[in-house]
């Protein structure tokens, strides 16, 4: 049975993968881990943890006696592009950390990288799982250098380690900060809030998409994943859709008639959303390891609008 120790548990994908791998698991094979405490710590094994000090997450591995590691713990887009050497020491010296770690205790180890290491000169359609990589940002930039860092440990030192590129990532848990595409999640918060929403992101600026619970299925596909079939490793591209502001909004209007959405553009995360492609191809994921989503955009509204009902109270 997996013994995981999990950094940036009180994340927006940390917070839903504690509780996904606790009931795969059980919860007290899963220790979560963060900077700061929250209400993750009342559900099962929780400690502080700053993933730029690389003895306590040593201590905390090898005293919990893990197997597997897997580091959530990172700025995001926006954020990074608003303080670059705080996130490049964040996001590189916190991974170095695990991955040091991970060697040396001789874990499994997953990360996610990000339709973020692409850049303006990566072909924007169906973008292949093997291309140009010169992205513009420095969470680009930290998620590039990671791929690279993932696969020079897997190849150099024999560790098993696994990446995903995540698309924005869309749920009703946690909500993300800092992050380009997290207009897609604050949408629907304002529609049953509001019955308006402001957009940063411009009409017809098309980005991939995942609703939570395909991301999570997929992070554990992966990990179970037969190492023999996996070509690649660091990381694979996975979207489930890729939609533009006016068509997410189109899909709340069916369930909410009187919906107005309006726009004002933010010109960074226009900009670093600009960079990115319009649409990723799956297709190694899918070969190699059986990748498949089962939410598309009307699915996912539907889900996303009934939850936050209950959780707005509205
Ligand atoms: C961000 N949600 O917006 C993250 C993600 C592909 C986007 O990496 O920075």
């Amino acid at each position: 049975m997996k013994k995981i120790i999990v950094t940036g548990a009180l994340g927006q994908i940390g917070s839903e993968l504690i509780t996904k791998l606790r009931s795969e698991y059980g919860v007290n094979n899963v220790l979560a881990t963060d900077i700061r405490a929250g209400d993750t710590a009342s559900e099962g094994p929780f400690e502080v943890l700053d993933v730029t000090d690389a003895n306590r997450m040593h201590k905390l591995a090898k005293d919990f006696g893990a197997d597997t590691m897997m580091h959530m713990a990172a700025l995001l887009s926006a954020k990074a592009e608003d303080e670059p050497l705080f996130a490049w020491n964040l996001n590189m010296g916190g991974l170095m950390n695990a991955l040091e770690i991970a060697r040396e205790l001789k874990l499994q180890f997953f990360t996610p990288s990000s339709i973020g290491a692409f850049g303006p000169s990566t072909p924007k359609k169906n973008t292949p799982q093997d291309t140009l990589q010169r992205p513009t940002t420095m969470y680009g930039v930290n998620k590039v250098a990671g791929e690279l860092l993932c696969d020079y440990y897997y190849h150099k030192f024999g560790l098993d380690t696994r990446g995903v590129r995540f698309p924005g990532l869309v749920s009703y848990v946690s909500k993300p900060g800092g992050g380009t595409t997290d207009y897609a999640v604050d949408i629907y918060y304002k529609a049953l809030e509001e019955g308006k929403y402001t957009s940063y992101i411009a009409e017809g600026t098309y980005m991939d998409m995942m609703y939570m619970p395909d991301a999570l299925q997929a992070i554990v596909d992966l990990l179970e994943a037969d190492p023999a079939k996996l070509v690649h490793r660091n990381a694979f591209n996975v979207t489930a859709m890729s939609f533009e502001p006016s068509e997410i909004a189109a899909s709340i209007k069916k369930h909410i008639p009187t919906f107005e959405m309006a726009y004002d553009v933010d010109p960074v995360r226009q900009a670093i959303a600009e960079s990115w492609p319009d649409s990723i191809d799956p297709s190694a994921a899918i070969n190699e390891w059986g990748f498949k989503s089962s939410y598309d955009l009307d699915k996912m509204t539907i889900d996303m609008l009934e939850k936050l009902k209950t959780k707005l109270n509205v």
